[in-house]
């Protein structure tokens, strides 16, 4: 290690790769400083990021003097930045030329808080809009205009819009390898248009940049623009939702096969609040909720699939859950983990139990890595060391009782054999207002929809 040896470096400097701003306190007057640095850091629309504040305890108990107007009530505004005109030009002549114009509607939709202005937009120009990961709740699903989730983890229905579309209107998304298919999901002769509060995300793949706020840009975008959109493009792109719709209905159906993580996905679906958030993040569930979950409530998806950190769900629902209670005390905060990232984080249900915040959380247990499992079967192996049941090193596997395991933190807990008796747990749990967990065993081997798993589908072994 490059500080080996320096007497200065700790295990607060651990943080330094992961966070957007870093400070040690080594006096208290730092803090004037430091504070309002970090909490800008926090609110900053393109650079926003975790914010370290390295706190030793000498320095904890050490007395100082703080100026009073360091107490003062502050409000913190987050900046909301113009488009340039220039740019709104060029994009608006990129816009009235096009033939089969798409929007891309992502993460960044929700943190502008500009849900609303994206559906008046594309209401009022006839656009269809397809949705990233992040971006999965900007529109309900029954929006005539919502033509479902985009990419490798997405719907037939919006790949085959992105194929064709002539002029990609992309808002508030990275445009990562997810979304774009790594690039091929779009006609190479497209143009793109991308409107984003990070210069580097709104220059991407030769975009035409809009840099700027997407509620501010989406306005100025709109102002005077005559335009909608050929009524048989979006015949044809309302068909293919139609399509979509009738697939992920088969594909959620309880009892269609073996227990699922869609057939989970479909049961919670049909009987949760529209108001109630969701969290997913690792393994094979953040795409299964991508493409099956129907959105009922704007701003309700909360798919981590950025870094897709396992262990993110129980912690990341926690946090929801804390912020969620403050505006709409009553909906639920609902987590679906898969048992490996349970095992590897699951210790917030304690905190959650401790601090009476209640979770409702679906441990679907498969016996291990089972997306790695079809990673490794995909790109051409034997499974080895993914699933339980493959692990050489075990000489006998043996199953955690989950249930057993929540329990001893302070939740609720119950075992199901099936949709049906998770219907009806889920139900219980509604009812509680104590955390709940509950557990259910699903396929590893589960196809998924087409999209749902990267790297395809596995095969059972005979
Ligand atoms: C912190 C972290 N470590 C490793 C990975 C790589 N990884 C992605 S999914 C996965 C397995 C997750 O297992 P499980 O939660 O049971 O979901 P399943 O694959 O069975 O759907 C692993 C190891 C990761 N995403 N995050
Ligand atoms: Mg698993």
């Amino acid at each position: 290690m490059e500080n080996y040896g320096d007497p200065t470096f700790g295990v607060n400097d651990a943080f330094k790769p992961v966070v957007r701003y870093w400070d040690r306190i080594t006096h208290p007057a730092q803090v004037i400083q430091s504070l309002p640095a970090a909490l800008a850091t926090l609110l900053d629309p393109a650079d926003c990021g975790p914010a370290f504040i390295g706190l030793p305890q000498d320095v904890q108990g050490w007395a100082w003097d703080f100026p009073d107007a360091m107490f003062e009530k502050k409000v913190h505004r987050i900046r909301r930045i113009a488009p340039d005109e220039a740019e709104i030009a060029d994009a608006r002549a990129a816009l009235l030329a096009a033939k089969r114009p798409m929007i891309i509607a992502g993460g960044g939709v929700q943190y502008a808080r500009a849900a609303e202005d994206l559906a008046a937009f594309a209401e009022a120009h006839r656009i269809p809009v397809v949705e990233t990961i992040a971006g999965r709740a900007n529109l309900l699903a029954e929006h005539p205009l919502n033509i479902g989730p985009i990419g490798v983890t997405g719907s037939d229905s919006a790949n085959a819009i992105a194929a064709e579309a002539d002029l990609i209107l992309a808002v508030g998304t990275r445009l990562q390898d997810f979304t774009t298919g790594s690039w091929t999901a779009f006609d190479a002769e497209a143009r793109i248009v991308a409107i984003n509060a990070a210069r580097h995300d709104a220059g991407k793949h030769r975009a035409l940049p809009v840099v700027g706020d997407a509620k501010r840009a989406l306005d100025a975008l709109g102002q005077g623009l005559d335009y909608a959109a050929p009524a048989a493009w979006v015949d044809k792109a309302q068909k293919e939702r139609r399509d979509w719709d009738a697939y992920v209905a088969g594909n959620v159906k309880p009892g269609n096969g073996p227990n699922s993580y869609a057939q989970a996905i479909g049961v919670v679906n049909e009987l949760c609040h529209p108001r109630d958030r969701i969290v997913a993040a690792a393994g094979g569930l953040p795409a299964e909720v991508t493409a099956n979950w129907r959105t009922l409530g704007i701003g309700t998806v909360d798919v981590e699939f950025g870094f897709s950190c396992m262990g993110y769900e129980i912690s990341g629902a926690w946090g929801a859950r804390i912020a969620q209670e403050q505006r709409e005390p009553e909906p639920d905060t609902i987590v679906f983990i898969g048992d490996g990232s349970y095992m590897m984080m699951n210790s917030d249900l304690y905190s959650a139990a401790l601090s009476r915040k209640k979770l409702i959380v679906l441990v679907l247990d498969n016996g291990g890595f089972a997306v790695i499992n079809k990673l490794q079967n995909n790109t051409g192996n034997e499974s080895f060391n993914n699933l339980l049941a493959d692990c050489p090193t075990i000489p006998e596997p043996f199953a955690v009782d989950f249930e057993a395991h929540a329990r001893s933190q302070g939740a609720e807990a119950v075992t199901v054999e099936n949709s049906a008796e998770l219907g009806a747990a889920f139900e219980r749990a509604k009812a509680s207002t104590r955390s709940q967990v509950i557990v259910m065993k699903v396929d590893p081997y589960d196809a998924g929809p087409p999209g749902a798993t990267p790297g395809g589908r596995s095969a059972r072994p005979r």
